[in-house]
């Protein structure tokens, strides 16, 4: 088996191999290091928002967590003690860039090309690369005119030194509102150029007390347990994020009267008040972001950006902000074809011109035509309420029985039946027409088109009984010839 990618989920699939006894399988990792999006994102500030104890493998739990909320340094220390505990180090191929996937439908086999040459043949496939792995500069006229230190979220750049500088924050997300209030007391000035402001919950956090560890260790059922407190209560927020309910309006309120305590302001508020329902973009947790914003050097831009220029913004109300360094929180490039690199299956069909209209998948992970290959977050397996990794363990699982099936049937292929998966999709478009994400508002889960090709409609219990069962009659199998 070939695994692209070595972040948490083709580490995982790596270890649910090992698990099942399964040693014949090779990682290929772009990098020089493991971590996926936790060794890429190391800005200041950069932390989950999901409590780590519900944000780590249930099958290697961590009790040493040093706080609620983990920064991103101490979860790449998670991942690196995966790699060394469960002995996977010997399967990864670091600078190992795959430029396309070719399946050779005869032998059953398929071929991973290399940047720079090179080829890596097996039976079976895990797509692991992860959806936000290319960071995205936007498309502002005068991005490249600009002179002074441009510095993207994810491509953080920690020999520059930002002390006496006028700087800029585009972008107001996840990775935006983490930033701004690291930044706030080193600069002379923060400029945050906000286009939509999201809802902004409190974070619960706090540093994990000594002997909360030492119980972890004696007691792992104590742990276990908090996990489970963790899980059920992000399931509940289900309820409020996904669907438009009474629970919905609770949330609002709170992340209103979060607002009203934290900005006197009534501009402001009006300014970092959305227009659109909690849940429909990504929730964002803080307690340090509005305070930042009202700090004596920090100001809010809320004008649209006309275009850069060499020293600075100009704002579409004629102001010109006269910069040194511009920090690009804009997200990341989702490539609007699914994949990173070209997919080629059976009879030479080609996955990225199939998912033009919006990428589609059977339960998320096989896509028809293309047998034998598993994708790990792939169509609509993205969760908006609970720990993105509670749904890979479901995936792993499951791929692991694909992986299983070929091996123990002797099979050269397992594809999904075009009719299985059509069904599939016809069900899960219905019920996300229903959904807070499909309510207006412009996020990175929709297409431009507004096709959700991202979320996973439901609870994450749902998620894991759809991905419980692994359906033979779901699947045609061609048999290798003895
Ligand atoms: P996001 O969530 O995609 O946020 C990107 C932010 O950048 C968002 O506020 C955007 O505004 C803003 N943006 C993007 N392009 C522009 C332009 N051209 N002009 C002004 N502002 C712009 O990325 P993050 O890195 O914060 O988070 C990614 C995920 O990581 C997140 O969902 C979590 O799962 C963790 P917009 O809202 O589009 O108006």
């Amino acid at each position: 088996m070939l695994i692209v990618g070595a972040g948490f989920a083709g580490l995982g699939m790596a270890i649910r191999l090992k698990k099942a006894g399964i040693e014949d399988f090779v990682i290929l990792e772009r990098g020089d290091r493991v971590g996926g999006t936790w060794r890429d994102n190391t800005y200041p500030g950069a932390a989950c928002d999901i409590p780590s104890n519900l944000y780590s493998f249930s099958f290697a739990p961590n009790p040493n967590w040093s706080r609620s909320y983990s920064e991103s340094a101490e979860i790449l220390d998670y991942i690196e003690y995966l790699v060394a505990a469960f002995g996977l180090k010997q399967h990864i191929r670091f600078n190992h860039n795959v430029s396309g996937l070719e399946f050779d439908e005869k032998q059953g086999l398929w071929t991973a090309r290399l940047d720079g040459g090179g080829t890596v043949r097996a039976r079976s496939a895990v797509m692991a690369q992860g959806p936000l792995s290319n960071a995205s500069l936007p498309d502002i006229e005068g991005v490249a005119a600009f002179r002074g230190k441009k510095i993207h979220s994810a491509r953080w750049d920690h020999d520059y030194d930002f002390t006496g500088k006028r700087v800029a924050v585009i972008g107001t997300g996840a990775s935006g509102i983490q930033i701004v209030p690291e930044l706030v007391d080193r600069v002379a000035r923060l400029k945050v150029f906000q286009r939509t402001p999201a809802w902004v919950i409190p974070r619960p956090d706090f540093h994990t007390p000594g002997w909360n560890k030492a119980l972890f260790r004696a007691v792992p059922a104590s742990q276990k347990a908090l996990r489970e407190a963790l899980f059920w209560t992000h399931e509940t927020m289900a309820m409020a994020v996904i669907w438009n309910s009474p629970l919905t309006r609770l949330a609002e309120g709170l992340a209103r009267r979060h607002l009203h305590r934290q900005v006197r302001d009534d501009w402001m508020r009006r300014q970092l008040t959305p227009d659109f329902r909690i849940g429909c973009k990504r929730v964002l947790v803080s307690n340090d972001y509005y305070p930042a914003l009202q700090k004596d050097n920090a100001q809010l831009i809320t004008w649209p950006i006309a275009r850069l220029s060499e020293n600075g913004i100009r704002t579409a109300d004629g102001v010109e902000h006269e910069l040194d360094c511009v920090v690009f929180a804009t997200g990341f490039d989702v490539p609007k074809s699914g994949t990173p690199f070209p997919v080629r299956g059976r009879g030479g069909r080609e996955l990225g011109a199939e998912w033009a209209g919006g990428a589609q998948a059977y339960k998320s992970i096989n896509v028809a035509g293309y047998p034998n290959l598993f994708f790990l977050f792939g169509p609509n397996s993205g969760p908006g309420h609970n720990s993105a990794l509670v749904y890979m363990e479901a995936q792993l699982d499951y791929a692991l029985r694909g992986v299983q099936r070929l091996m123990d049937d002797n099979l050269k292929l397992l594809d999904v039946k075009p009719a299985v998966q059509a069904r599939h999709n016809k069900q899960l478009q219905k019920r996300l027409a229903r959904t807070n994400w499909n309510s207006g508002c412009k996020s990175w889960y929709l297409t431009e088109d507004g096709f959700n090709a991202t979320m996973f409609p439901g609870f994450a219990t749902q998620y894991r009984a759809q991905m419980a069962t692994f359906e033979d009659g779901d699947y045609e199998r061609v048999a290798l010839k003895a």
